[in-house]
């Protein structure tokens, strides 16, 4: 009987000390498990006597019952108070505003350039026109003088839709369309035309879609001068008056002369840096007369009239101009990036 008191005391003082579920459990197993020290108890019975069995059977019963109700009441208070704990750690204040949405209202740096370019040319008396993004090899290729042999119709760099379809790999197409309209109409053509262009190329610097500018100027007496004036004009706008600009000689299949065209490095004004690669200088444009084939070919007369033209990739005046060094930020449409144009 004493002993009984003993393991109640101590069962009791065990209980006061619990928690945790898992010491609630831990406790069971100790009294009430197979070996555990009540059911230890009960086993003893056998080995009393007869007479004592039937009070100390009852004893053990009750003290049962008692421990398993303080159990029971412990393992109670412990879910009470894990539950009221996280009950607090993931209030919701309901009376706090909500966030709201950010509205897209900034102009993608690709458009903002786009629009500055175009406003630039609009002011020199340039007139946009727009064509169709899905072209026909004739005015993707044909119409420029660009021969079916020639490297840039190869399956490599075009995306073509099937035989003689095409997505255009430079605005130019929309340029031979404008001629072929108004060659019979007008003796001269002042127009710009600029969009989206496709190349079957993808790397670090090149993406399967990409933006360009291009610029044609045709009427009687036009020289290179005229293209080397209006340029310089232009992109003294595009960056800084005292821009340096520098025309080498290159080739294209639809203008002859032609010429690349290099700025001086706007971040470290021709001391060289990461920018211009050293040199001190950044292509950023291509030009030339426009081809006598190319101008018949609209409708013009070559011994009449001549003409310039030129084209400029968009993704690149835009990286120049804010500073970018990764073209894939363009395409990314992440926010943070957006907003800071
Ligand atoms: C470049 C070079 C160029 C043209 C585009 C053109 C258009 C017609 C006739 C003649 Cl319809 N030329 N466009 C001429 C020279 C260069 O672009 O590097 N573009 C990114």
């Amino acid at each position: 009987m004493s002993e009984l008191e003993n393991l109640r005391r101590a069962a009791l003082a065990g209980i006061g000390k619990l928690d945790s579920l898992r010491g609630v459990e831990e406790f069971r197993v100790r009294y009430f498990g197979r070996k555990g020290e009540v059911t230890r108890l009960l086993r003893s019975l056998g080995q009393l006597p007869p007479g004592e069995r039937p009070a100390f059977g009852q004893k053990v019963n009750e003290l049962r019952q008692e421990l398993e109700e303080e159990l029971a009441a412990a393992a109670r208070a412990i879910r009470q108070r894990e539950l009221a704990a996280r009950l607090a750690s993931e209030e919701i204040d309901v009376t706090l505003p909500g966030r709201r949405n950010r509205l897209g209202h900034h102009l993608h740096p690709i458009t903002r350039t786009l629009y500055d370019l175009c406003d630039i040319f609009r002011g020199m008396g340039f007139v946009a026109v727009d064509g169709p993004e899905v072209e026909s090899d004739y005015y993707n290729f044909e119409a420029l003088n660009i021969a079916a042999d020639h490297p840039a119709r190869d399956m490599h760099d075009t995306f073509y839709l099937k035989p003689g379809l095409l997505l255009r790999t430079h605005t130019s197409s929309v340029q031979a369309r404008t001629m072929e309209r108004c060659s019979s109409v007008h003796s001269g053509l002042r127009i710009i035309s600029a969009g989206k262009v496709y190349r079957c190329d993808y790397d670090a610097t090149h993406t399967p879609m990409f933006h360009q500018l291009e610029g044609l100027l045709i009427d009687r007496g036009i020289s290179l001068a005229d293209l080397k004036g209006t340029l310089i004009e232009a992109l003294q706008r595009i960056f800084e008056p005292s821009v340096e600009i520098r025309f080498r000689p290159s080739f294209f299949p639809f203008t002859e002369p032609s010429v690349e065209v290099d700025v001086s490095c706007v971040n470290c004004r021709r001391g060289g840096c990461s920018l211009c690669k050293g040199s001190g200088w950044l292509e950023i444009l291509g030009a030339g007369m426009v081809h006598p084939r190319v101008l018949s070919t609209g409708g013009y007369d070559p011994g009449t009239v001549s003409g310039f033209a030129f084209g400029m990739g968009v993704e690149r005046m835009a990286m120049i101009r804010y500073r970018i060094n990764d073209l894939r930020l363009f395409y990314e449409n992440d926010l943070r990036f957006i907003s800071q144009f």
